[in-house]
Parts: C-alpha cells; sequence; structure tokens
C-alpha cells in the first residue's frame, strides 16, 4: 500500500450538531515528513464533542475528528527517520519538533512547541493541503492534527510518540489525550507537593485523572466536586476523601469551599468542566495568599472569564494547561511504560466499548449519557 492512496471507512463531520456520516474517503500517501498510520483504537474526549457541537472557534466541516488513539506505522514520507512501519504510536495534537532553535522545545517551563500550530489550526497538513478526500474527490479537513476517527490518517512525524509495542493500543489510546491531561495539570503545570489541599471542579476522565495525579503526589486532602454524584464513587476510589455537589449546598459553591470546609481555601484547584462559571467558582476558592487555580477545561467560542482583580491581588494564580504540560513525544512512551509496570492503572477510565470505527455515534451517544468516562472504538 506504500506511496498509493489508500480506501477506507471514516466518520466525517459534515457540520455542526449532525451526526457523523460513515463515508468510504480516500486517504492519501504522506509527504515528506508524515507518517500514514492505521488506527487501531479511538476514544472519544469532550472537546471531540464540543467541535462537533460547534462551539470551537477553530472547527471546520467537513472533518474528521478523534484525537485520542492508539495506531501502527503503515508507511512513512520522505525524510522520517524517528519512526518505521510497524511502530506502535500515540498521535499527539500538541507535537515535539525538539530542534535546537525551537524555543519552546528547548524550554522545560512549556510543551507548547508552535512548529504546525497554524496550518493543524486550519485543518491542514503542514504543506498546506489535506490528505483526505471523500467519494467525489472533495476536500476533507484533518482536526487537531491527528483525525483518529478513520481506520487510516496521516500524522506529521513531530506528532507520532513511539510506544512499547507489547502495550495494548486499545488502552494506551487513553495517554493521547485526557488522562495524559489530568495527571500532567498537576505534575507538570501546578507541581502539586506532599500534604496539600486539591479541589478539582469535573470529574469525567479528565478529573478524575487530576484527582488520580494528585493522590499520587500526596495530597492530603482532595475535594471533588461535581453536579452529577453518581461519579462520587470512582472519585474516591481514585483518592478524594471529600465530594461536594454544588446544587446541595447552600451559596456560592467557592464560598462553601472557601469558609465552610477550609478557613482560607484550597492550595490548588482545576476547572475539568470547561464552563467558565466554574472556572471562576475553582479561583475563588483558592488559598488567599498563594492558591493557583489551573484551567484545563475548554470553553465554548465567544465565553470569557471574570473575576474580581482583587482575587489576584489577595495572592491567587491563574493558570491554564494544553495536554497537561506533557512534552509529547518524550513523556507519552513514559506514562505508557509506568502503566505497564502496574504503577499506573487506567482500565478504571474505560466504561465503554465498541467494534468498528462505524459505531462512533454510538460511542458519542454513550458519552453523553452522564455514566461513561471514557468510550473506546476498536476498529
Ligand atoms: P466530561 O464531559 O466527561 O466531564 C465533565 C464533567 O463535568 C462531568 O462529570 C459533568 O457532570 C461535570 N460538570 C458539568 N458542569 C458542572 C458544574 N457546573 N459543576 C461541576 N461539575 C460539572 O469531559 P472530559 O472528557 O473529562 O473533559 C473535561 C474538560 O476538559 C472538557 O472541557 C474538555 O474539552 C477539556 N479538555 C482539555 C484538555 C486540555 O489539554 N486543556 C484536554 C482534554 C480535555
Ligand atoms: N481550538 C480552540 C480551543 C481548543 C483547545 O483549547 N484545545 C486544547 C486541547 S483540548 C484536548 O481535548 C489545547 O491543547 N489547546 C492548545 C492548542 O494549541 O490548541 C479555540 O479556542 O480556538
Ligand atoms: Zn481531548
Amino acid at each position: 500500500t506504500a506511496g498509493k492512496p489508500i480506501t477506507c471507512k471514516a466518520m466525517v463531520a459534515r457540520g455542526p450538531k449532525q451526526p457523523l456520516v460513515e463515508e468510504t474517503i480516500t486517504v492519501d500517501p504522506p509527504k515528506a515528513g508524515e507518517v500514514r498510520v492505521k488506527v487501531i483504537a479511538n476514544a472519544l474526549c469532550h472537546t471531540d464533542v464540543y467541535t462537533l457541537d460547534g462551539h470551537d472557534p477553530e472547527g471546520l466541516f467537513p472533518s474528521i475528528l478523534g484525537h485520542e488513539a492508539g495506531c501502527i506505522v503503515e508507511s512513512v514520507g520522505e525524510g522520517v527517520t524517528s519512526v518505521a512501519p510497524g511502530d506502535h504510536v500515540i498521535p499527539a495534537y500538541t507535537p515535539q519538533c525538539c530542534e535546537v532553535s525551537c524555543i519552546f522545545c528547548q524550554s522545560p517551563k512549556t510543551n507548547l512547541c508552535p512548529k504546525i500550530r497554524g496550518t493543524q489550526g486550519q485543518g491542514l497538513m503542514p504543506d498546506g493541503t489535506s490528505r483526505f478526500k471523500d467519494k467525489d474527490g472533495n476536500t476533507i479537513y484533518h482536526f487537531m492534527g491527528c483525525s483518529t476517527m478513520s481506520e487510516y490518517t496521516v500524522l506529521a512525524e513531530i506528532s507520532c510518540a513511539k510506544i512499547d509495542p507489547q502495550a495494548p493500543l486499545d488502552k494506551m489510546c487513553l495517554f493521547g489525550c485526557g488522562i495524559s491531561t489530568g495527571l500532567g495539570a498537576v505534575w507538570n503545570t501546578c507541581k502539586v507537593e506532599t500534604g496539600s489541599s486539591v479541589a478539582v471542579f469535573g470529574l469525567g476522565a479528565v478529573g478524575l485523572a487530576v484527582i488520580q495525579g494528585a493522590q499520587k503526589a500526596g495530597a492530603s486532602k482532595i475535594i471533588a466536586v461535581d453536579i452529577n454524584p453518581s461519579k462520587f464513587e470512582m472519585a474516591k476510589q481514585l483518592g478524594a476523601t471529600d465530594c461536594v455537589n454544588p446544587k446541595e449546598v447552600e451559596g456560592k459553591i467557592q464560598s462553601y469551599i472557601a469558609g465552610t470546609m477550609t478557613p482560607w481555601g484550597v492550595d490548588y484547584t482545576f476547572d475539568c468542566t470547561g464552563n467558565v462559571e466554574v472556572m471562576r467558582a475553582a479561583l475563588e476558592c483558592a488559598h488567599r495568599g498563594w492558591g493557583t487555580s489551573c484551567v484545563i477545561g475548554v470553553a465554548a467560542s465567544g465565553h470569557e472569564i471574570s473575576t474580581r482583580p482583587f482575587q489576584l491581588v489577595t495572592g491567587r494564580i491563574w493558570k491554564g494547561t494544553a495536554f497537561g504540560g506533557f512534552k509529547s513525544r518524550k513523556d507519552i512512551p513514559k506514562l505508557v511504560d509506568r502503566c505497564m509496570s502496574g504503577e499506573l492503572p487506567i482500565d478504571h477510565y474505560i466504561t465503554h466499548t465498541f467494534q468498528g470505527v462505524g459505531k462512533t455515534n454510538d460511542a458519542i451517544d454513550a458519552l453523553h449519557s452522564g455514566d461513561c468516562l471514557r468510550a473506546v472504538v476498536r476498529y
């Protein structure tokens, strides 16, 4: 198949708020610096649904969504040296070019390599074109540099994290987004210390991974917050010490956490909802003098955060994270190894499984059901 277009099945997002359409598409061969992969499994992340619902200001249609996957390299384009056919890779929407001239890759302070961010945001490969066509020969856009709701996709070489081939791709796909993001927000972005107090708003897979990461970091108090109380059991299993439903407390949730539950607030707080009012609450229950609040959730187009500047004057810090600050190509393989050694269990996130790319709409329905953490679709 190398060097030739591949015809395969994919789920195409034709327009906002419409179900994905199962289509036969062609996937062109990888150009220089690109890698074509066979997608083995893809998990649904809330961000896919957010984009499909038309909330992403960068969202494009028609496109192939999906960004939490496990893949096997089918063929490589000219000049590709870091992966070869048969290698197992996790696509990374935050790439890592590793060039000496990349001040972002060289800095220990960030993972935000900008090398291909421009074209990635335009739904195109780095040369400004798409590798996907529908049956009529019309272009379909890429998404987040991944587009894994397709049996085959093309990635930039710098977006390929090569992992242990023994590791099951239908589980390791989770390290492509949500779980890594939650863990990394705690370990890299906030560097939560032993004995700290933590509050987590939103107990989807991302928020639960924050709890798992906080427990591993030795946090002594972990407050789990969700409006869906069915999430509390798993939160407790992962290390939450207190669970709160904002609908059941009197007054504002921030006053309840900083006032009733604690005298001055919590050392570290995390928004894992994407709701800007929740982001405000999370900032405002961070500890007077030093509390840090980290935005993880992705807010809908047009939504903005606000608070009284006094909240910052009195020592609170507002920050955010993309992919938990992990440098993708270097760090994803390490997370996979830690999982394989038994040190970092992730099975509990997989609440639903489906067979065949055509079942992706069912996986989306599952994600909406309220009792789903991650739905994994095996192809
Ligand atoms: P999810 O939909 O599975 O979980 C969200 C949770 O928030 C649900 O349990 C829901 O009940 C809860 N919630 C909703 N409104 C709430 C409120 N007012 N108060 C408290 N809880 C509330 O989503 P997920 O896949 O875990 O993703 C969480 C967020 O993180 C999304 O916004 C997603 O787009 C974003 N995300 C960001 C990054 C990043 O790199 N920054 C990476 C992955 C996901
Ligand atoms: N494109 C949107 C924002 C979407 C967004 O913030 N994406 C996160 C990852 S979410 C993964 O589930 C991210 O990494 N952002 C950094 C980046 O470079 O995209 C918008 O608002 O325009
Ligand atoms: Zn995601």
